[in-house]
């Protein structure tokens, strides 16, 4: 099963939408694999977004992320990048669509909530800036069979 990065940004703990936010993923069926609050320094976010450096909008993104604690979470299910991505919306939360988190929640191009790998390649990265392997824990949900159907043998 496929897993993603999710950081929900500083603006998402000082809003107190961390609960609603966490909800959305859990009520869709992925399944938190790691989860952690952490305050974090600019080498561990100019590592996350190492492909905006040298954009006019990178250092401002450093700043805020950098500014508060954010929640940093590993989910894991059928499709969970492409899924996670989309339940995210488009980047400016203006033009992310009704429905979406940033379109729920966000107005700015930069204070949008959620950052979420966009790529299995950036996630199995991602993961590994913030979570070492043993953080990242197996264990049954007991709704897995209801979540998708495994009766064949093969998930559906
Ligand atoms: P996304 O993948 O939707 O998070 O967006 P990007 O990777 O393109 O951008 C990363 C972050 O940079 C965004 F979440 C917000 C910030 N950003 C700006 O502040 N201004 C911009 O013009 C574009 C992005």
């Amino acid at each position: 099963m496929e897993k993603t990065l999710v950081i929900l940004k500083p603006d998402a703990l000082q809003r107190r939408l961390i609960g609603k936010i966490i909800s959305r993923f859990e009520e869709k069926g992925l399944q938190i694999v790691a989860l952690k609050l952490l305050k974090m320094t600019e080498e561990l976010a100019k590592r996350n977004y190492v492909q905006h450096e040298g954009r006019v909008f990178y250092e401002p993104l450093i700043r805020f992320m950098t500014s508060g604690p954010v929640v940093v979470c590993v989910l894991k299910g059928k499709e969970a990048v492409e899924t996670a991505r989309k339940m995210a919306g488009f980047t400016f939360g203006t033009k992310a669509e009704p429905g979406t988190i940033r379109g729920d929640y966000a107005l700015s191009d930069r204070f949008n909530l959620i950052h979420v790998s966009d790529s299995i390649e950036a996630a199995q990265k991602e993961i590994s800036i913030f979570f070492k392997e043993k953080e990242l824990l197996e264990y049954e949900a007991v709704d897995y069979p209801w979540v998708y159907d495994v009766s064949q043998g093969v998930v559906v």
